[in-house]
């Protein structure tokens, strides 16, 4: 008669373990936090990849300005002194490039976006947000996917200024949607009663970008 293989069962009855989340064992607690923490199709990442179109603007922090206008009651520009001048927030979040790299617990300071809505007013028909950076780069959402808790516009990373390849000195987060649709080095927000497909959108990306759906081109 055959012996059963035991080693086999007791990895299988510790895999359903940890499946059904049961594990004591922080190692494999830690592991199963990963894995539902991964949207569909990607892989943790150590490091923090660079990636845009090649061009990184420079400029002095004194003539830096974010103008935000269109459908608003108030529209406004921000000197550097005047982010500075906004309620500040720190918010840790997960990162998601479409290229299939994520990066966990990110703690961002800045601005969000909802004090910015406090602050311009958006109109009844504004339904859009269109985002331009100083590297030419455009992108775009719905406003209310702007308008969450988990949005805003960052100068510091982990403690530290952004620094120049990854958007510094400011750019949208949006933890929800793939990273394309948050702008490094950010010009310009604008509120439109109807949308305006950016940068990546209008070369095949999707227009919605849910990491959790997979939703990564058109
Ligand atoms: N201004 C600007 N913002 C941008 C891009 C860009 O080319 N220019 N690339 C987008 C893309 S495709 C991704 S994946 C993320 C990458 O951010 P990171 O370089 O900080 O990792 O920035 C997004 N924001
Ligand atoms: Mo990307």
């Amino acid at each position: 008669m055959q012996k059963p293989n035991e080693r086999l069962i007791a990895k299988k009855e510790e895999w359903a373990r940890y499946k059904r989340g049961h594990v004591e064992d922080g190692v494999m607690q830690d592991h199963r936090s990963r894995q539902d923490r991964l949207p569909p199709g990607q892989h943790l990442t150590k490091n923090w990849p660079v990636l845009d179109l090649g061009i990184h603007p420079d400029f002095a922090i004194e003539s830096w300005t974010l103008n935000i206008h269109g459908l608003v009651a108030t529209s406004t520009t921000w000197a550097w002194a005047d982010v500075l001048a906004q309620p500040q927030i720190r918010l840790r979040s997960d990162f998601h490039c479409v290229t299939t790299w994520s990066t966990f617990d990110n703690d961002w300071d800045g601005v969000s976006f909802r004090h910015l809505m406090d602050v311009v007013k958006p109109d009844q028909d504004a339904r859009f947000v269109f985002f331009t950076a100083y590297d030419g780069y455009t992108t775009n959402l719905p406003l209310e996917a702007c308008d969450d808790d988990d949005v805003l516009l960052a100068h510091t990373w982990n403690g530290q200024p952004l620094s120049r390849e990854h958007g510094g000195p400011l750019r949208m987060i949006v933890p929800k949607r793939y990273a394309w649709k948050g702008a490094k080095w950010i010009k310009e927000i604008v509120f439109l009663d109807r949308d305006r497909p950016g940068y990546w959108e209008v070369r095949g990306y999707s227009n919605t970008a849910l990491p959790w759906d997979e939703d990564r081109y058109a």
